[in-house]
């Protein structure tokens, strides 16, 4: 009786395809993969680069593609090969490379961006007027709708982490991009007016500070934040990431974009934290030392200048076991995750069995 009812609901659901159809409507078929799943699965993989594959490639771009105004930046993107586009389904991170006496011309986008800079000193980047260093280990900020060029004026060519909101601007339908008139912007008076106000994070002028305003500080240099990474090794350590600062909005210690958040994190000699799990995706850049993350099972034996994206959902752990402390920088998806209310974490308890919620 209940298998004849299936039947002729099967029957019912196919004969509906066709007529629904014309009206641009559907039912569920019965071969349709099933609408949920009973937890994440993610199409994008875990994937880790090796510096040792990417500065041969780096050279290359450097030595081979122009920079034309107007055009695209000279970067290589880190793909995911699980994905039709992006390092994971919600950001793209790209190596950009820039050569002495270079400009990467003006312009504007929907997507927010950052950049953390890999090798080299001496480039600057002009963001709506206000002009920041990009050293080894800053980090500088771009975000959604501002108007950015870079320049450098050094002698041995620089390269920098990009990371933009790509995959999820476009899933969101919302891509504008705007080129500028000029190749640069004028700089403004006072080149540097945010980070004057804002930069030192413990103080700003008074009567500047409206609660829940986007973050107007748009440059975090390595030195404050080696200085507090330090100062945050005092601490009683984080049982998953180890020593971890994550970087702040100053006005409401919020992300410092509304979409992707960033920690510089330093692994202890021999420490081993434990498993954890959570939607949206990350990525870790290797800015000193060597360790191994384990991600599902599978050890990503790493060295400095590598990277490492890991699955949504997949368990993963980190492991130093050298004498030496390993910093890793990572840009993570959980502000957006959590806004939109779509962030979930779990953890491994000690007796292997999860224990939930975080
Ligand atoms: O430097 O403005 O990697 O617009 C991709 C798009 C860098 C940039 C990227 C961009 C930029
Ligand atoms: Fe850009």
């Amino acid at each position: 009786m209940a298998q004849q009812h299936t039947m002729a609901d099967e029957a019912a659901r196919r004969a509906l395809k066709e007529d629904l159809a014309k009206f641009n409507c559907r039912v569920h078929q019965p071969d349709d993969p099933p609408l949920f799943s009973r937890t994440p699965q993610s199409a994008s993989q875990t994937v880790h680069w090796r510096w040792t594959d990417l500065a041969p490639l780096l050279d290359r771009l450097g030595k081979q593609l122009t920079l034309e105004p107007g055009g695209n930046r000279r970067t290589l993107r880190l793909h995911n090969p699980g994905l039709p586009y992006g390092t994971t389904h919600t950001f793209w991170a790209s190596i950009q490379v820039i050569l002495p006496g270079e400009i990467a011309s003006n312009h504007r986008h929907t997507a927010n961006a950052f950049r953390f800079i890999m090798k080299g000193n001496g480039a600057t980047t002009t963001v709506n007027g206000e002009r920041y260093a990009m050293n080894e280990g800053d980090l500088v900020l771009t975000p959604g709708m501002t108007w950015h060029d870079h320049e450098y004026h050094g002698k041995e060519p620089m390269i920098w982490l990009d990371v933009l909101d790509i995959s999820l601007m476009k899933s969101m339908h919302a891509t504008f991009f705007e080129p500028s008139e000029q190749l640069q912007q004028k700089v403004d008076a006072v080149p540097d007016s945010s980070w004057r106000r804002y930069g030192s994070g413990l103080m700003s002028p008074p009567g500047c500070a409206p609660a829940g305003a986007n973050n107007p500080l748009l440059a975090y240099p390595r030195e404050m934040a080696q200085t507090a990474l330090q100062q945050a090794a005092g601490l009683e350590p984080d049982p998953f990431e180890d020593v971890v600062l994550e970087y702040r909005n100053p006005l409401n210690g919020g992300p410092v974009m509304r979409t992707m958040g960033m920690r510089l994190q330093m692994l202890r000699p021999h420490t081993h934290t434990r498993a954890r799990r959570h939607t949206g995706s990350k990525l870790y850049y290797v800015v000193s030392g060597q360790g191994t993350t384990i991600v599902n099972g599978i050890p990503y034996e790493w060295n400095t200048g590598d990277f490492l994206t890991v699955q949504p959902w997949a368990w993963h752990e980190h492991l130093n076991r050298s004498n030496a402390q390993a910093v890793l920088f990572q840009v993570n998806d959980i502000p957006a995750m959590s806004a939109l209310g779509y962030f979930f974490e779990e953890a491994l308890a000690e007796n292997g069995g999860h224990q939930k919620p975080l």
